[in-house]
């Protein structure tokens, strides 16, 4: 016992040395610029869908930017999903097997090990240069017009196209979970809400109130038929994202009882300004602060809106009323990618003239790469410092 663990010792200390040493001296593998960057594989999944959880919450997820990237996070975010339906869909198995695993947390283990390696895949130089990353994918952003230029437009139309693989990713997962008959459609009868939807109380949330009920899913099935196919199943499950009118309009009337608190059925000034106002301002000037403005200062530009949108003056806003702004209230993944875009052109745009030439883009690599990388390591500088 003794000598087992005075031999143990001996190995962690040694262990230890040679990490210490390592990073005293091998630091000119690492790039001088870039030395306390480190890309991450973020991992935010969520298994409520997140319209529904909070329709006007920070968007967290936009796709990455490089579709290796996104690659290594879908099969990571796959993983957890089946882990995730595993254990609500066999629960039996999974009590079965959490017996015979002695030690709590181990099976997440592999998981860990798995994402640990893709991670210092991305941050090994010699494998994954971001050099190289851009020069391959620039002539695949630069097709509209191929000019040697990326546009803004053509960035926009970039992220946007892989931000709508991944959603389209996770509808058809979803899709083999609903489509009992695998005959390609869900049809209501074969649709179940998520749980937590059925366990909710009515009146506890007053979002979601009509969200995966029949009449989301008529909204939804375009050419009415009954069935929705993978297209109508998107939308039923992102309808900021339609351009089905039907469901446009279903999400205005749900926007409108969740907003309508006298319940008349109509949205009043009152309830406009106490409310959906601040969300159309909010989309509109970001960082204003509402809290030290005057109610007068506010009410005027809200009166003003209000009756811009209040087509036939009788003082309420209908369902069809709202839509000229619905987007504003549900934005879609447009608008994320548009925002995405507009940080880069502002980072990496040197001579500001609103379009990127590669060697812009090499110069800032990691502004592409931004929403995998951590900038805290910069905290980090003095006690690198003492190390050197
Ligand atoms: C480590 O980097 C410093 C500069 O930051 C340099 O002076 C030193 O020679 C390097 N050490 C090795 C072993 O490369
Ligand atoms: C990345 O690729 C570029 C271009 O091929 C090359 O100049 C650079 O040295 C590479 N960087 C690393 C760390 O291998
Ligand atoms: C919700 O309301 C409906 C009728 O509007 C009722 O049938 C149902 O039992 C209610 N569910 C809960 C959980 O209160
Ligand atoms: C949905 O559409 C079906 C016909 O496809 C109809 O029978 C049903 O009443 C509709 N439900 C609602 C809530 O509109
Ligand atoms: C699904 O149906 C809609 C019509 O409601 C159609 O426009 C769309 O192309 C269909 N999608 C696929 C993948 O067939
Ligand atoms: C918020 O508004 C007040 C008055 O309008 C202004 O003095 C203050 O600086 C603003 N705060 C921020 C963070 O912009
Ligand atoms: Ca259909």
């Amino acid at each position: 016992m003794g000598k087992a663990s005075v031999i143990i010792y001996i190995t962690l200390a040694v262990l230890f040395l040679l990490l210490i040493s390592r990073s005293t001296t091998n630091n000119k593998s690492h790039g001088q610029r870039h030395r306390h960057r480190r890309l991450k594989i973020r991992s935010n999944f969520n298994f409520t869908p997140p319209a529904a959880a909070d329709p006007h919450r920070v968007h967290d997820h936009a796709a990455a930017f490089d579709p290796l990237v996104a690659d290594i996070e879908r099969r990571r975010e796959d993983k957890q999903w089946e882990h995730h339906y595993f254990q609500t869909h066999h629960p039996e198995f999974h009590s079965e097997s959490t017996q015979s695993i002695p030690a709590p947390g181990h099976e997440s283990q592999p998981e860990w090990e798995d994402f640990m390696d893709a991670e210092d895949y991305l941050n090994d130089e010699e494998k994954f240069n971001v050099t190289n990353r851009l020069v391959l994918l620039f002539p695949k952003i630069d097709v509209d017009p191929v000019d040697g230029y990326v546009s803004e437009t053509e960035l926009i139309q970039w992220h946007l196209q892989q931000s709508q693989k991944e959603v389209l990713h996770r509808t058809e997962r979803d899709m083999e979970v609903h489509d009992k008959n695998k005959d390609g459609f869900v049809s209501f009868a074969e649709y179940e809400p998520p749980s937590w939807v059925k366990n909710s109380d009515n009146d506890s949330f007053g979002y979601n109130m009509g969200w995966w009920k029949e009449e989301h899913f008529n909204a939804s099935d375009a050419d009415g038929d009954g069935l929705l196919n993978i297209t109508e199943f998107n939308d039923f499950l992102h309808p900021a994202d339609t351009n089905n009118p039907k469901l446009l309009q279903w999400l205005c009337k749900e926007e409108i009882r969740e907003r309508d608190s006298d319940k008349d059925g109509k949205v009043n000034f009152k309830e406009f300004f106490h409310g959906l106002f601040d969300l159309v301002r909010d989309y509109d000037e970001e960082g204003h602060n509402t809290t030290h403005e005057s109610d007068d200062a506010v009410e005027a530009p809200a009166k003003k809106l209000f009756s811009q949108l209040d087509k036939d003056s009788d003082g309420y806003l209908s369902d069809v009323e709202l839509l000229p702004i619905i987007g504003k209230l549900h934005p879609s993944e447009h608008h994320y990618a548009k925002q995405q875009t507009e940080y880069i052109m502002q980072q990496a745009d040197t001579d500001k003239d609103g379009r990127l030439t590669l060697a812009e883009m090499i110069e800032s690599p990691y502004v592409f790469y931004g929403a995998v990388f951590d900038e805290d390591e910069d905290d980090d500088y003095g006690y690198h410092d003492e190390f050197r």
